[in-house]
């Protein structure tokens, strides 16, 4: 089945000005192609601060905001924290949801990840669920089964998997300039769908996007997305430069 990509601009804590993030949607309007929103979706992440101040500029360009993170909680006692309910309320409708960032450096666990589904789920915003295996775990041909359990918390949470896609992004090719070989990605992103179609149905497989992430460049793009299991991408560093509308126009 044809499904149709989806590509986020991670810029994790970048840039370090919101003038320079207001440059860089700037130098984006001025390359063409825009974005087709028949063919690809495109998501920024910026930092949570700016969300509501980039969007308008960020829609003009005909891509949607993202959140980079949600709090797994309703509103409430939680210095520092906002809710799926809050993003709802400003008109963002995605979040990213368990980053490799987010598990390593600040604690997350798979279940952590499952009740932030859950909210999102409540709330009716998209999820981009990134999931992805360390170099050891590679190493130690534990790809399938980390990925699997990573997805198996968060299954019986998601009620409407049209609101779902998946981000793989191994933890060894994040920001390390080590991307994972097209044949990699594809053979993994397969099994993921494969593990779909088993614990939920051969619909949601068919129909689920699957972005792979990691040291994505418009120099590496073209050949991962001949990859039949490769639905887009997730960006992070060059999600930064001008030439991030070079990976959109690859796709498509
Ligand atoms: C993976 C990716 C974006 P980068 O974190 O989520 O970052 O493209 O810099 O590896």
């Amino acid at each position: 089945m044809s499904r149709k990509y989806i590509v986020g601009g991670n810029w994790k804590c970048n840039p370090a000005t919101m003038k320079e993030a207001n440059s860089l949607l700037k130098e984006w309007k001025k390359s063409p192609p825009l974005v087709d929103p028949s063919k690809v979706d495109v998501v920024i992440c910026p930092p949570a601060l700016w969300m509501s101040s980039l969007g308008e500029s960020i829609e003009g360009l005909g891509m949607k905001t993202c959140a980079q993170n949600v709090g797994k909680n309703d509103a409430g006692a939680f210095t520092g924290e906002w809710t799926a309910a809050n993003l709802q309320d400003l008109g963002i409708t995605w979040t990213l949801v368990g980053h490799s960032e987010r598990r390593t450096k600040y604690g997350e666990k798979d279940e952590d990840c499952a009740e932030k589904v859950a909210k999102c789920q409540e709330a009716g915003l998209g999820v981009i669920l990134c999931i992805g295996e360390t170099l050891d775990e590679r190493e130690g041909g534990k790809t399938d089964e980390v990925n699997k359990r990573q997805l198996a918390a968060v299954l019986p949470k998601v009620k409407d998997w049209s609101k779902i896609v998946i981000a793989y992004e191994p933890v060894w090719a994040i920001g390390t300039g080590k991307v994972a070989t097209p044949d990699q990605a594809e053979e993994t992103q397969a099994a993921i769908r494969n593990y779909i179609k088993g614990a939920v149905s051969a619909d949601v497989a068919d129909k689920l996007q699957i972005q792979y992430g990691g040291s994505v460049t418009p120099d590496n793009c073209a050949e991962l997305i001949t990859k039949p299991n490769i639905d887009g991408f997730l960006v992070g560093g060059a999600s930064l430069k001008p030439t991030f509308m070079d990976i959109v126009s690859t796709v498509g």
